[in-house]
């Protein structure tokens, strides 16, 4: 039962049914299935095939968004559930898919994730530049930078904001931790982060970790 619901999400994810997703979504959760079962073997299942007909040229980006848009409304749905805390935050993250970079499926998984692990969280979106990540650092002082990005061209921004911080006399104040997909651990410490991580739940350890919250 619980898999043939998480079978339909799949689908109605990758058909960019919105609608058919929410229903299902919500249905999921009424029937008891965890929220991670319904975001990974669900939600995000559904896109890592969409991926792959992207990648082999059988579906365009305009069936992506859709698929996308769909897969955003079921996040929606789950939001609130994760979102579910104490009072006392774990630290204060801002989060971003770096300059050049649209890409946020991911990063808003992460950002789901960190919010739902207790951390405060001002997510800044997508294409964020050097100069607001190290605005954020001067202004809000915040814990934890964490950026993304999906595009091997796009990563490279990651350094650039590690090297803009050094500049401004900043890169002391706050831990910084990178992800997405063609991010590795080796980049990570070529440019100089504090962490790397390769999920979304490996994320919010990391950021624990680096928050000293562990
Ligand atoms: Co784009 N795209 N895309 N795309 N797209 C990729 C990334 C690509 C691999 C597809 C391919 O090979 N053919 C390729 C990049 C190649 C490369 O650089 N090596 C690519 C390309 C080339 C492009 C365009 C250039 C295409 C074009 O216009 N010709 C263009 C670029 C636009 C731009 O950004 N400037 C483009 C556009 C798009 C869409 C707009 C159509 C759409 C994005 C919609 C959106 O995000 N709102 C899109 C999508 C959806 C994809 C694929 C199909 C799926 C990405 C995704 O959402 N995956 C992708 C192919 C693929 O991955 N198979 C592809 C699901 C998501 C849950 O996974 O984002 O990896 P992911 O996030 C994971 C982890 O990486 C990690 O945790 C997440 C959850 O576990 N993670 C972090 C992510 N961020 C993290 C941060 C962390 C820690 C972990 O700490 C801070």
């Amino acid at each position: 039962m619980n898999e043939e619901m998480l079978e339909a999400i799949q689908n109605a994810v990758m058909e960019g049914d919105r609608d058919g997703v929410v229903k299902l979504t919500k249905s999921s959760l009424e029937e008891g299935i965890e929220i991670k079962r319904i975001l990974d073997e669900g939600l995000v299942a559904a896109m890592e095939v969409v991926g792959g007909r992207f990648k082999c040229n059988s579906i365009f980006i305009p069936e992506v968004l859709i698929s996308a848009k769909a897969m955003h409304a079921g996040m929606a749905v789950l939001e609130p559930y994760f979102a579910k805390c104490g009072i006392e935050p774990m630290g204060n993250v801002v989060i971003g898919t770096v300059k050049g970079d649209l890409h946020d499926i991911g990063k808003n998984i992460v950002s789901m994730m960190l919010k739902g692990a207790c951390f405060k969280v001002n997510d800044f979106g997508i294409d964020v530049g050097i100069e607001k990540f190290v605005g954020a650092v001067k202004n809000d002082s915040p814990d934890l930078i964490a950026m993304s990005a999906l595009l091997t061209t796009s990563m490279h921004s990651m350094r650039d904001v590690i090297n803009a911080l050094k500049d401004s006399g900043l890169r002391d104040k706050v831990k910084i931790i990178v992800g997405g997909a063609p991010v590795t651990q080796d980049f990570a410490d070529s440019i100089g982060a504090d962490g790397y991580a390769k999920d979304a739940l490996t994320a919010v350890d990391k950021a624990k970790e680096l928050c000293g919250k562990p």
